[in-house]
C-alpha cells in the first residue's frame, strides 16, 4: 500500500534531483567508507609485453611536437579509461630509437625518470644535460624545461613518473611548448652542472623522508645507481631485515624530492611482513626476481616490470635473491596533509590467487 507521505518522499527526490540537489543519507556509505576503497586495482605490466611493443611503436611512430613523447603508459584496469598507473600517479614506459631528440616543453606536473636499459640518452632540465644510464633518477620539476636527446645509435627505455593525476584533480595543468629557436634547449658545453654542484651532499634517507611538506624540489636533478645502490648495501650490512629501503631526497632541505613526489630504492633478499599505507604506489624492478602479494593476489616479477600498489593494499614483497625495486609514490602530499596511515599485518597473507600478465600480440602469436 502506498502512503501518503511515501508518495510525497517520492515528489521530494524528484523535485531535488531536477534542481541539482543530492541528499546525503542515500550516499553516506558510498562516501564516507569504513577505510580507503582506491578505484585504482593491484595490476602488473611485465616487460616482455612491453618492450616489443614500445620496439614496434619505434619503428612506426616518430616523435614530434605535438605528441611530444613515444610513451606507453600504465593504463590502470580499475581506472575507468583514464590513463593512469594510480589515481594519484601517473605512470609509463618511455622509449628512443637511435639518435631521436623530445621536444623541449614544460608543464605543471613534476616528472622523474628512472632509467631501465640502454646509453646515450641525456635529458636537459632548464639548461641542465644530466647524461642518464641505467638505475639514475631524473628529475624535471614543474615548469622546468626538458627535453630527451638520445646522441647514441641505440635504443633507450625508461619509466616516467608524474603527478599529473593530482594536478588535474586540482585543475592546475598548464603546458607550454619551448619557444626556441629550435625544438630543443641548446647543449651546454658541461653536462651535469647539478651533479657537481651536490656532490657529496646528503642525498638519501634511511626508510622514509618525513619532513611536513616542502613547497619547493631537490635542485639535484640526477641521483646515480652507483650511490642509490652503495646507500642499499651500507643497510644491507648493517641489518638482517628482508627489505631495505631509501629514500631519495633533496641535499638542502632533507624532504621528498618533489612537494608531491617520493622516490624510493628497495633491497629485497627474504619475505617482508604485509604493510598498508594510505597513498598510492607504483613499484619498478631494476634487478632480480622475486613476488609481490597483494591483498591476497601474488605477483611475480623480474627486471623491468612494473607494479600497481594501490592505497591501504596490503602488501608483502619476496626475493630469494637480492632484487632492487623503485618506488614512486604520493606520500609527501598525504603526509603533508596529515592523512598518512601505515600499519603492519602481523602475518604472511594467504595467496587466493596469481595475477597473469596480458601478453601482447607479438608473444601470442610466436
Ligand atoms: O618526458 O616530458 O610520460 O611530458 C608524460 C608526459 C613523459 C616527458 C610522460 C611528459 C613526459
Ligand atoms: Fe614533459
Amino acid at each position: 500500500m502506498t502512503t501518503h507521505v511515501d508518495t510525497e518522499l517520492q515528489e521530494l527526490y524528484r523535485d531535488l534531483d531536477a534542481v541539482d540537489l543530492q541528499p546525503l543519507w542515500t550516499i553516506t556509505e558510498q562516501l564516507l567508507t569504513p577505510t580507503p576503497r582506491p578505484r585504482s586495482v593491484p595490476w602488473l605490466w611485465s616487460a616482455a609485453t612491453m618492450k616489443p611493443l614500445a620496439r614496434r611503436a619505434i619503428r612506426l611512430v616518430p616523435v614530434e611536437r605535438g605528441g611530444e613523447r613515444r610513451v606507453l603508459s600504465l593504463r590502470n584496469p580499475g581506472l575507468g579509461g583514464l590513463p593512469y598507473a594510480v589515481g594519484t600517479l601517473w605512470g609509463a614506459m618511455q622509449c628512443l630509437g637511435g639518435n631521436e631528440t623530445a621536444p623541449a616543453h614544460r608543464h605543471s606536473p613534476g616528472a622523474i625518470r628512472f632509467v631501465l636499459e640502454g646509453e646515450g640518452v641525456y635529458t636537459t632540465v632548464n639548461g641542465d644535460a644530466c647524461d642518464m644510464h641505467p638505475g639514475d633518477l631524473v628529475l624535471t620539476p614543474s615548469m622546468n624545461w626538458h627535453d630527451h636527446v638520445n646522441s647514441g645509435d641505440g635504443e633507450m627505455f625508461w619509466f616516467d613518473g608524474l603527478d599529473l593525476p593530482m594536478v588535474a584533480a586540482l585543475d592546475s595543468i598548464f603546458f607550454e611548448p619551448y619557444p626556441g629557436p629550435g625544438e630543443n634547449q641548446p647543449e651546454p658545453a658541461e653536462h651535469n652542472a647539478s651533479e657537481q654542484a651536490y656532490a657529496g651532499g646528503t642525498r638519501y634517507a634511511d626508510g622514509a623522508v618525513t619532513d611536513a611538506l616542502s613547497p619547493t624540489h631537490s635542485k639535484l636533478m640526477i641521483y646515480r645507481w652507483a650511490d642509490t645502490r652503495a646507500q642499499l648495501d651500507r643497510l644491507a650490512a648493517a641489518s638482517d631485515e628482508p627489505l631495505l629501503s631509501v629514500e631519495y631526497a633533496d641535499p638542502e632541505t632533507g624532504a621528498s624530492v618533489m612537494p608531491t613526489l617520493a622516490c624510493s630504492a628497495q633491497r629485497i633478499r627474504g619475505r617482508s611482513l604485509p604493510v598498508r599505507h594510505t597513498g598510492n604506489a607504483v613499484h619498478v624492478v631494476f634487478s632480480g626476481h622475486g613476488s609481490s602479494v597483494i591483498e591476497g593476489q601474488r605477483f611475480d616479477w623480474g627486471p623491468g616490470d612494473m607494479f600497481a600498489v594501490p592505497s591501504w593494499a596490503a602488501a608483502e614483497h619476496h626475493s630469494d635473491e637480492s632484487a632492487e625495486v623503485f618506488v614512486l609514490s604520493d606520500a609527501p602530499v598525504l603526509r603533508a596533509l596529515g592523512l598518512y596511515r601505515e600499519e603492519t599485518l602481523p602475518a604472511a597473507q594467504t595467496v587466493t590467487s596469481v595475477f597473469t600478465p596480458r601478453s601482447d600480440r607479438t608473444e601470442e602469436t610466436q
